[in-house]
């Protein structure tokens, strides 16, 4: 996530005729505050990750199940959004993508509830209501929070998550409002949603280079039950993993 950046807030407006206007002239032109560094080099450096197409690459791919927790099923605040992802055992992954993604507000909700991206993404964030609305982020690991501005509709503001974690959007003018971002540190993630009957769901990530990681599974309320799990790719091969995410009592790894 980029924190407190305000100096160079990388953000552009884009007007309701659909021209992108500089709302933060030039910043990705001007020199950055120190402080802004990493947000110049995320926005003009990355690279395509490695991962896409590679040869020899394999697939990660099961299931999540729900156990011991009750879920709400209906609504547009429903618990059903699950993110699976990989992170390289003692490896470097991939430069953080330059890849973009968006977030609506509609409805006086946000949409998606919960988005899944690779850090060094851009998130554009639109307004299609009569109403305005505002954005502001609150990490979830510190508790800091950041107001990225309040507009109306057909308005639309990017902001770059440079950092890996997870994001409450939040709008300050509708408290009803909440949406999750999990920025993830590697291009191998999966965002499912639950069988709202089974509450259970599949995923598949391909394309992953032979090699260890670590597989995360998130969701707001649970938690991955014994913790994350380890994973080894063998080129070409796919690996099965079934996964539980319970509630945090439950999900403690015992026995070792
Ligand atoms: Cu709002």
């Amino acid at each position: 996530m980029t924190r407190h950046c305000l100096s160079c807030w990388p953000h552009r407006s884009r007007r309701p005729d659909g021209v992108r206007s500089s709302g933060c002239p030039g910043p990705f032109r001007r020199p950055l505050a120190a402080g802004c560094a990493s947000v110049l080099i995320v926005a003009c450096t990355a690279a395509a990750p490695e991962a896409l197409g590679c040869d020899g690459c394999g697939t990660v791919q099961g299931s999540v199940t729900v156990e011991q927790a009750a879920l709400r099923t209906e609504g547009p605040k429903h618990d059903l959004d699950v993110v699976i992802s990989l992170d390289r055992v003692g490896g470097e992954d991939p430069p953080p993508a330059a890849a973009t993604a968006e977030m609506d507000q509609r409805g006086l909700v946000f949409i998606p509830h919960v988005l899944a991206v690779q850090r060094g993404t851009t998130v554009t964030f639109l307004n299609n209501d009569n109403d305005e609305h505002n954005v502001y982020f609150l990490d979830d690991r510190t508790g800091e929070t950041l107001d990225i501005g309040t507009w109306g509709q057909g308005v639309a503001v990017d902001h770059t998550f440079a950092e890996a974690g997870t994001v409450i959007t939040l709008c300050k003018l509708h408290l009803e409002m909440a949406a999750y971002i999990v920025v993830v540190k590697s291009p191998w993630f999966s965002r499912i949603t639950l069988d709202p009957t089974s509450r259970r769901g599949a995923f598949a990530i391909e394309d992953v280079p032979p090699g260890e990681y670590e597989l995360s599974v998130w969701h707001k309320k649970l938690k991955q039950k014994g913790g994350t799990t380890r994973v080894n790719v063998s080129r070409g091969a796919a690996v099965d993993v079934d996964a539980v995410i319970t509630k945090a009592k439950y999900a403690t790894k015992t026995g070792t």
